[in-house]
């Protein structure tokens, strides 16, 4: 109990507030005459409780009306979910999307266009909402999304009078030099197509070009053999079990480049002094960060008065406040400058500058690609070549040749 009460606080909620907000959704629910439900890819910790916090808040102004958050699993297992319910005829009102997904979705035409429900996107990050254009029409709207960070230990940094590396080189550097000091790998990460991300972009890679997937270019190959070769030289430790936040205290460690959501986690993880800093990119240049995290979307299939309910709660959500109280609680970054005037928001950041940090970062942000087929692509296809490279030491050029090959039999409609 008193460990719950701890963390209670650390999640910077009210305590005064007994019951969990699951169960007071609950109870508003049960007394709606309409029901929205919002099928989301949160399993736990700071993120879910920050959602359902919200639409708690949401649920308390409506009359005869609420919004009902259903989790599904993880994101991959929310996906699979909304496709069967594509099959069934039975969709959600609400979900969250990644951009990949509302371009898989709009091949089905499932989507109803954001603006078209009268939702107002004025002062939306402008990088965020053109992810989710798609033909010149919004069909997301920017919610839960983080941007990657350089998280490390500033004690260990300290210990060996160290600064925060800010090129790519330095970072590789100072892995060495670290990783040798303290007799194990001290640059952490985990073998997916997530970290891959960042080398790749920062080496100068694209996935696309002229309009082609590309999987095996030379920067894939060069991003690929520096993990690779990390590990091989020992100041790079892949991560295979969990998360790497869950991984923190087995063994030195100094570096990972990670979601900024995983910044309540990491907190609870770390017991040293943890830093938050932007990438390392090129001289006098922020490294570049893969935006995750997810967008709302609305289901054509629901009912006008579903609708109507998630039209207000998506502006509800993308309410200063909102914004503010839901960044603060998790390291999402906040998707509208008026979000970062709010004084809630001023005031966290004012005690802690780890959210500036995140904010500033979100600047210097790539996506993947937008391709209806890329979560198979990048889990079952790319994730695959990186473990087959890094964990069975294939060689890196033939383990995205091999990569390329089969995402283009997947793209043609060889294989499904
Ligand atoms: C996760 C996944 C995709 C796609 C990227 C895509 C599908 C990646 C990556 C695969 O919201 P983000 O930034 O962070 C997640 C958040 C909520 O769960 O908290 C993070 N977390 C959770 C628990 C924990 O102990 N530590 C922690 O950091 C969690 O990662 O999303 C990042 C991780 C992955 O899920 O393994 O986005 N991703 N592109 N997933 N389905 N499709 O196209």
């Amino acid at each position: 109990m008193k460990k719950a009460l701890v963390l209670a606080a650390l999640l910077g909620l009210a305590l005064a507030q007994q019951a969990k907000p699951e169960d007071v959704i609950k109870e508003q629910c049960a007394k709606a005459k309409v029901v929205a439900e919002l099928w989301h890819g949160f399993t736990g910790g700071a993120p879910k409780l920050a959602l359902e916090n919200l639409v708690v808040e949401f649920n308390k102004a409506q009359q005869g009306r609420c919004v009902r958050p259903v989790p599904q699993g993880g994101y991959r297992d929310l996906s699979t979910k909304i496709k069967a319910a594509f099959a069934a005829g039975k969709v959600p009102a609400m979900a969250q999307a990644y951009e990949n997904n509302i371009a898989l979705y709009l091949e089905a035409k499932a989507l109803l266009p954001i603006e078209s429900l009268g939702v107002r996107l004025q002062g939306v990050n402008l990088a965020f909402l053109n992810a989710v254009r798609f033909g010149g029409v919004v069909y997301g709207v920017p919610f839960n999304k983080s941007i990657q960070v350089l998280y490390y230990n500033k004690d260990l940094l300290k210990k060996h009078g160290a600064k925060v590396p800010t090129t790519l080189e330095e970072l590789v550097a100072l892995s060495k030099r670290l990783s040798q000091a303290e007799g194990g790998p001290v640059f952490w990460f985990q073998p997916d197509a997530s970290t891959f991300a960042y080398f790749f972009f920062n080496l100068g890679g694209s996935y696309l070009k002229n309009g082609k997937l590309v999987l095996n270019s030379k920067e894939a190959v060069e991003a690929l053999t520096l993990l690779q070769n990390g590990v091989k030289e020992g100041w790079a430790k892949a991560i295979t079990s969990g998360y790497i936040n869950q991984n923190l205290g087995s063994g030195p460690y100094a570096f990972s480049v990670d979601t900024s959501a995983g910044y309540t986690y990491y907190r609870q993880g770390a017991k040293f002094d943890l830093g938050v800093a932007t990438l390392p990119g090129s001289k006098g240049q922020v490294g570049f960060g893969l935006v995750q995290g997810t967008n709302l979307v609305v289901f054509r299939q629901a009912s006008k008065e579903e609708q109507a309910v998630a039209k207000d709660f998506l502006q509800f959500v993308l309410s200063p406040r909102a914004q503010a109280v839901f960044a603060t609680a998790t390291g999402y970054v906040p998707v509208t400058e008026a979000a970062l005037k709010d004084p809630v928001y001023q005031a966290y950041v004012a005690e802690n500058p780890d959210y500036a940090t995140i904010v500033r970062q979100s600047r210097y942000a790539k996506f993947e690609p937008a391709l209806a087929e890329w979560e198979q692509i990048r889990f079952d296809i790319l994730g695959q070549a990186i473990k087959e490279a890094i964990l069975n030491k294939v060689d890196p050029k033939a383990a995205l040749d091999k990569a390329q090959k089969l995402a283009e039999d997947l793209l043609s409609g060889k294989t499904r």
